[in-house]
């Protein structure tokens, strides 16, 4: 079978004069039989029109034929859902699993805090090695982008997002990745407060609070470990691999 791979990015121009530049919009992705091409096109662009973020002047799709016999197709991680009262407590379960992964030390949950608000600005995730403790992001303000990524058999013409399903497949390829110790995020949708960690050996863990309801801050961290895989091919697979999640 024929399978292509869609990709949408909208924009808007914000400010004037010096301070002008592009604010990202909407963007979703997909990889789908030939027959679903042209359906699944149109959902992504009522995607971009209809976002509460605003009008987009500039819409971006991609559509790129792949050979199937470069996808891989992995089994989803399995799901857990850790329920809290409040955010706080949320954060602090979320950096309890967490923080045995990056080894052993001190002052790893503050770390992780510290790292997690660097990741706010930033469009992809912050790819941080575990064994030395340091970023490896080719760029740091933009991070590393998972891609090329959608679940099986999923011909779901959805136009709004669903949370959830994007993330269990994006958590999916991203554990499967080279040298991969875990994953830790939190949306950066102002009104969307579930979060989760997950590594191969976690699973999916769901934290049904992890930020406070209005707050836009947001980011992923993807802990790897140097001495298991070089950086290289950890970011070729993210960046690359074509990937179908049995969900
Ligand atoms: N690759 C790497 N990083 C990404 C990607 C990607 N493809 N997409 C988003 N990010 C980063 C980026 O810095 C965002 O600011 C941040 O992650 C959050 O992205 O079980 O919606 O798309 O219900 O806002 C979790 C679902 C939803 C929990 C997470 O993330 C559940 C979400 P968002
Ligand atoms: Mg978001």
């Amino acid at each position: 079978m024929d399978y292509y791979s869609l990709k949408m990015r909208a924009s808007q121009q914000v400010g004037e004069g010096e301070q002008k530049h592009e604010q990202h919009i909407s963007g979703a992705e997909r990889i789908v039989c030939h027959d679903n091409v042209e359906a699944i096109c149109a959902a992504m662009v009522r995607r971009a029109l209809t976002h509460s973020k605003g009008d987009p002047d500039f819409i971006n799709v991609k559509i790129e034929k792949i050979n199937e016999s470069d996808i891989q197709i992995l089994k989803a991680l399995p799901v857990t859902r850790i329920d809290v009262d409040t955010w706080q407590q949320g954060l602090d379960k979320a950096l309890e699993l967490i923080t045995p992964l990056m080894g052993s030390g001190c002052g790893l949950r503050e770390k992780l805090q510290e790292l997690l608000r660097e990741t706010f600005p930033m469009r992809g995730a912050m790819l941080y090695d575990v064994a030395t403790a340091t970023r490896l992001e080719p760029d740091h303000a933009r991070g590393v982008r998972a891609t090329y990524m959608d679940a099986l058999h999923s011909s779901v013409v959805d136009s709004c997002k669903n949370h959830f399903n994007e993330a269990i497949v994006l958590a999916t390829k991203v554990a499967n990745a080279p040298g991969m110790v875990a994953e830790f995020c939190i949306s950066d949708d102002p009104n969307y407060i579930t979060g989760y960690v997950a590594s191969k050996e976690l699973g999916y863990v769901r934290i049904m609070k992890m930020k406070e309801m209005g707050d836009e801050n947001g980011g992923r961290i993807f802990l790897f470990d140097s001495r298991k895989a070089s950086a290289e091919e950890c970011i070729e697979y993210l960046q690359k691999k074509k990937v179908l999640v049995e969900v």
